[in-house]
């Protein structure tokens, strides 16, 4: 198992479309487990394959509270089949935005179908924060952003301020 580095915004990196993976294989169910615990560590409640630098279709959620159990959720190639006509907000939140907050709005409930850990085709009707969660990752796979849903100028408020704080790092 492994931590890996995180791609903070803004970064071309950040905005590639995902590839399909052709088999979930040793390669994808490691990169899976490396992406759990880097998640863990983080900490955050999911994340997109893209944002540690491998632009391929794989996601990993997490939504279970600490003293609970892990409940680790593994998609890879998901698709959405159905979206609710009705509405839902939760503020977000993103390890490749960090500490940047905001309220978005997207279908309260969603229907997937993915490969699961073992390569086999899996479908899942989901709401509340985990509908939430995988749009947010399924953006990701499509080098979209959350601040891709709010205004312009709270959006590029956000990208300068990230942008600043990635200058002055590199600087020390
Ligand atoms: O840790 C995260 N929290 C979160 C909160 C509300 C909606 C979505 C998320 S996902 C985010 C981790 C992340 O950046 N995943 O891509
Ligand atoms: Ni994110």
């Amino acid at each position: 198992m492994a931590i890996l580095p995180l791609i903070i915004a803004p970064d071309p990196r950040l905005k590639v479309i995902s590839t399909f993976v052709k088999k979930v294989d040793g390669r994808v169910r490691t990169l899976m487990e490396d992406m759990l615990e880097t998640m863990y560590a983080a900490p955050g409640i999911g994340l997109s394959a893209v944002q540690v630098g491998v632009p391929e279709r794989i996601i990993v959620i997490d939504l279970a509270k600490d003293p609970d159990p892990p409940e680790p959720v593994l998609l890879v190639n998901p698709e959405i089949i159905k979206l609710s006509d009705e509405l839902a907000t939760y503020e977000e939140g993103c390890l490749s935005l960090p500490e940047y907050y905001a309220d978005v709005t997207r279908p309260a409930e969603v229907t997937v179908r993915y490969l699961d850990q073992d390569n086999e085709i899996q479908t899942m009707q989901t709401d509340g924060m985990l509908a939430t969660c995988i749009q947010h990752e399924m953006d990701h796979l499509e080098g979209i952003l959350f601040v891709d849903h709010i205004s312009a100028l709270k959006r590029n408020i956000i990208l300068r301020k990230l942008k600043k704080f990635k200058r002055e790092e590199a600087v020390g």
